[in-house]
């Protein structure tokens, strides 16, 4: 008998692809910009959207991904924000068909911004498009200066990167020149950008770079 190879890892990511592009397309017909925030289990995800939902002055909502707990969602939702919940039960990133069925059954806004927070991990989520205009990585003071050098692939695909907890950089042995030196080899023009979710540092920097990011793209 005949045995014919097939690639499908190959496919699945082709699968996921295709489906990105939808979403991408309808978020953009929406007048939307879709933003992908990216980055490890507490880095400050939730803290950064939360801090900067009111500054953009825009209609803002966001899909919120964990694997389990609804958390987040009902910090952002006491906060104001809607947001709806996905639920991976173990998956360790979120996927394309996951983010469209969020987008069929939430009503998102149009002429807005839509924060999609990833499952908390610095790699897995890096390799899969959803849809997103932009890959927000957040990582933190405290997680130490040598990230870039262990996980190059978050911050060779950001668009911007937040170093957040900013607060707590007296406090700990973070290196600037050796953290910046290793995001620079991997990523030439993404804007790296000091916050406090503590203290609201930064929050306006990127309140602005999203605004010019949705207008230079059209959306
Ligand atoms: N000092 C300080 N603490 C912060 C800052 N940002 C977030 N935190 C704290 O860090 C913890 C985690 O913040 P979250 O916003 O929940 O982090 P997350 O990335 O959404 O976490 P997961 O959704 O669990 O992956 C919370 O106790 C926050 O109050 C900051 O800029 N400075
Ligand atoms: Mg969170």
């Amino acid at each position: 008998m005949e045995t014919e190879r097939i690639d499908v890892k190959q496919s699945i990511y082709d699968r996921n692809d295709e489906i990105a592009h939808g979403v991408n397309r309808e978020m953009t017909l929406r007048g939307s910009l879709m933003i992908n925030v990216m980055g490890a289990p507490g880095a400050g995800k939730t803290s950064t959207i939360r801090m900067i939902a009111g500054r953009i002055g825009l209609p803002c909502a966001v899909i919120e991904g964990d694997i389990e707990s609804d958390i987040d969602t009902q910090t952002l939702n006491a906060a104001g924000i809607s947001t709806y919940q996905i639920n991976t039960h173990g998956a360790c990133h979120l996927d394309a068909p996951t983010v469209r069925g969020a987008v069929n059954a939430f009503g998102l806004p149009e002429g807005g911004v839509v924060f999609i927070e990833n499952i908390g991990n610095l790699v897995c989520p890096a390799e899969f498009t959803i849809g997103e205009h932009a890959k927000m990585l957040i990582v933190t003071a405290t997680d130490g200066s040598d990230k870039p050098y262990k996980y190059p692939l978050a911050f060779e695909k950001a668009d911007i990167i937040v170093l957040n907890k900013a607060d707590l950089l007296p406090y700990v042995d973070f290196d600037e020149s050796f953290f910046m030196a290793g995001v620079r080899a991997l990523n030439a023009s993404a804007p790296v950008v000091k916050t406090s979710a503590r203290n609201g540092e930064g929050a306006d920097e990127i309140a602005k770079w999203i605004i010019e990011k949705k207008m230079s793209l059209g959306v």
